[in-house]
C-alpha cells in the first residue's frame, strides 16, 4: 500500500476545541502576529514541532507506573542503559532532561575557545552551544542541501571533501569532534546514507578525529536507509542502528523526537577520559547520573519508546502519513521543498507569495494567515527565525531560503486531519494574492522569533519598518 493506515486504535482522546476565524483574528492581534504567544487550546492542528508532542503508548503509559524514584540506582535507570547500549552501542550512558542539555555538557567538556566543530547543518541549540563556547560552529553539508528543488535520496550527507578541506585548512588539532545530525532537521529533515557515514568515519580514522550523532531522529534516517540503500533493503532496522552508530564514537540525544516522549535526552559515548567531567557537570546542572534531571517514571517511558521507535511497521506509516500530506500539497500545486523529508512539510514561502517582499516576511505571514484561516499551526523558517542585521549598515541579510513548516508529531494526528491540513494550504494558495506581509514592530536582539512583535502591512499606512 502507498499510504499505510494507522498501526494502532485510539485508547484515549483529547477533545480539541474549535474556534472561529474571528476569536483567532483577535488572537492574533493580541498575540502581536507571534505565534508562539497562541495559546495551544486554541489551535486546531498544532504543527509547530514534533519534539516532545508524541502521543506515547499504552506500554510507555504503563511503564511510568513502574517509576522507581529512588535518588540513586533506580532501576528504570538500568533499563535505559540496557537499551541505548543495546541500540547505540557506547559505553556511558548519561540520561539529561533534554537535548540540549546533552549537547552543553559534551561541548563545555572538549569543545575549546578558537576551535571548529563541523557538521552537515547545526541544529540552532547545536549552534548556540558550540558557540556559547567560542568555537565556530560549520556547516559542510553537501550543496545539493541549499536547493529547495533538488531530488537526492540522501540530501542530508556531508560533503567530504570540504569537511577534509577544513581538516586542513584548521588543523586536526582544533577539530575536537565532527557531528552529524540525523536526519537534517535544519535542512529539511534529509537523511544522510550509510554510505556517507561509513566515508566519514574513515576519512576522521585518517585525522584521530572524532565522529558524533546528533541522533534525534535515528530511527526515521534508519528507516529512509532501508528504504533508498539498496544495500539495506532486508536488513532489520535495528541492524541498521547499530552499523550506523558502529562509525561514531558517541552521540547527543534529544527523545522529544525519536525517543516518543514528552521530556527526556541523554548523551552517550565511549571515551573514559570525558566521563568524570561530564558527570561532575551533570551532578552540578542536572541531578545524579542514575536520574539527570528526570524522574525514574520518565526514565522508562524514555527506555520503552527508544524501543518503539524502530517498529517498522510504525516507522512505514509515520515517514508514509508525512509524504501522504507532502504529495496532497504537491498535487495541488502549493511549492515545498523537495524531496519530502521525514519529520515535516517546508512550505516554500518565496514562492508561495512572490507578491511579498522579504522585508515584509512572507513566511510568517503565511503561517499567520494558516492560523487565522484555518486553525493550523506551523512555525517560519525563514527571515524571522535566521535574519541577520548587517553589522555597518543594520540592514536585514536574507537567509537563502523562506520557509513555513509543518513539523508531523508522533502517533497524534489522524490521516484525516493531514487531509484538513493539505486541502486548507490548497485553498488557500488559490487565494493567495489577497494575503498581506507584516511589518516588524519589536524585536529582541537574540533569538528574535520567540518574541517579535507585528502589525499587518497597510498600502495606506506606509510606516518605515524597524528592520528597513
Ligand atoms: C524542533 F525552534 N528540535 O525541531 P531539545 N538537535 C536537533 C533538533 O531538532 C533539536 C535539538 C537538537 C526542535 C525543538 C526546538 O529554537 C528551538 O530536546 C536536530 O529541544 O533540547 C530540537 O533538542 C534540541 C525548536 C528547539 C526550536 C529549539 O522543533
Amino acid at each position: 500500500m502507498k499510504f499505510p493506515s494507522e498501526p494502532f486504535k485510539i485508547k484515549v482522546v483529547e477533545p480539541i476545541r474549535r474556534t472561529t476565524r474571528e476569536e483567532r483574528d483577535r488572537l492574533l492581534r493580541e498575540a502581536g502576529y507571534n505565534l508562539f504567544h497562541v495559546p495551544a487550546e486554541s489551535v486546531y492542528v498544532d504543527l509547530l514541532t514534533d519534539s516532545g508532542t508524541s502521543a506515547m503508548s499504552d506500554r510507555q503509559w504503563a511503564g511510568l507506573m513502574l517509576g522507581d524514584e529512588s535518588y540513586a540506582g533506580s532501576r528504570n535507570y538500568y533499563h535505559l542503559e540496557e537499551t541505548v547500549q543495546s541500540i547505540f552501542g557506547y559505553k556511558h550512558v548519561i540520561p539529561t532532561h533534554q537535548g540540549r542539555m546533552a549537547e552543553n555538557l559534551l561541548f563545555s567538556t572538549i569543545v575549546k575557545p578558537g576551535m571548529c566543530v563541523p557538521n552537515n547543518i547545526h541544529f540552532d541549540t547545536t549552534r548556540a552551544n558550540v558557540e556559547h563556547q567560542r568555537a565556530e560552529a560549520l556547516d559542510l553539508a553537501i550543496k545539493e542541501a541549499y536547493d529547495p528543488h533538488c531530488e537526492l535520496p540522501f540530501k542530508g550527507n556531508m560533503d567530504l571533501h570540504r569537511l577534509e578541506e577544513t581538516i586542513h585548512r584548521v588543523g586536526r588539532e582544533n577539530i575536537p569532534l565532527v557531528m552529524i545530525t540525523i536526519t537534517n532537521n535544519s535542512g529539511g529533515g534529509q537523511p544522510v546514507s550509510m554510505e556517507n557515514i561509513r566515508q566519514t568515519r574513515l576519512l576522521l580514522n585518517r585525522y584521530r578525529i572524532p565522529l558524533f550523532f546528533d541522533a534525534c531522529r535515528f530511527a526515521e534516517n534508519c528507516f529512509f536507509i532501508k528504504e533508498r540503500e539498496p544495500a539495506y533493503a532486508n536488513t532489520p532496522l535495528l541492524t541498521i542502528a547499530r552499523e550506523l552508530f558502529s562509525y561514531g564514537d558517541g552521540c547527543t540525544m534529544s527523545a522529544k523526537k525519536d525517543g516518543l516522549v514528552n521530556i527526556g535526552g541523554f548523551l552517550s559515548f565511549n571515551d573514559d577520559r570525558w566521563v568524570q567531567e561530564i558527570t561532575n557537570m551533570l551532578i552540578l546542572v542536572e541531578g545524579f547520573p542514575t536520574y539527570g534531571g528526570l524522574a525514574g517514571r520518565d526514565l522508562e517511558a524514555m527506555a520503552r519508546g527508544l524501543e518503539e521507535a524502530l517498529d517498522e511497521e510504525y516507522l512505514r506509516f509515520r515517514i508514509g502519513q508525512v509524504r501522504y500530506m507532502g504529495e496532497l500539497l504537491e498535487g495541488g500545486g502549493v511549492p515545498i521543498l523537495k524531496p519530502i523529508g521525514g519529520h515535516a512539510i517546508y512550505l516554500n514561502a518565496k514562492a508561495f507569495l512572490p507578491h511579498i517582499p522579504l522585508s515584509q516576511f512572507p513566511g510568517q505571514a503565511l503561517a499567520v494567515t494558516l492560523y487565522r484561516d484555518y486553525g493550523i499551526r506551523g512555525v517560519e523558517i525563514g527571515t524571522l527565525m535566521f535574519g541577520k542585521k548587517d553589522p555597518v549598515t543594520s540592514r536585514t541579510i536574507h537567509p537563502e531560503l523562506e520557509l513555513v513548516r509543518l513539523a508531523i508529531p508522533r502517533r497524534v494526528y489522524t490521516n484525516m486531519q493531514m487531509t484538513y491540513v493539505a486541502e486548507s494550504i490548497i485553498e488557500l494558495h488559490r487565494r493567495r494574492e489577497l494575503i498581506r506581509g507584516l511589518v516588524l514592530t519589536h524585536e529582541a536582539p537574540a533569538l528574535r522569533h520567540f518574541t517579535a512583535r507585528f502589525r499587518e502591512f497597510q498600502e495606506s499606512l506606509q510606516l518605515q519598518p524597524i528592520t528597513a
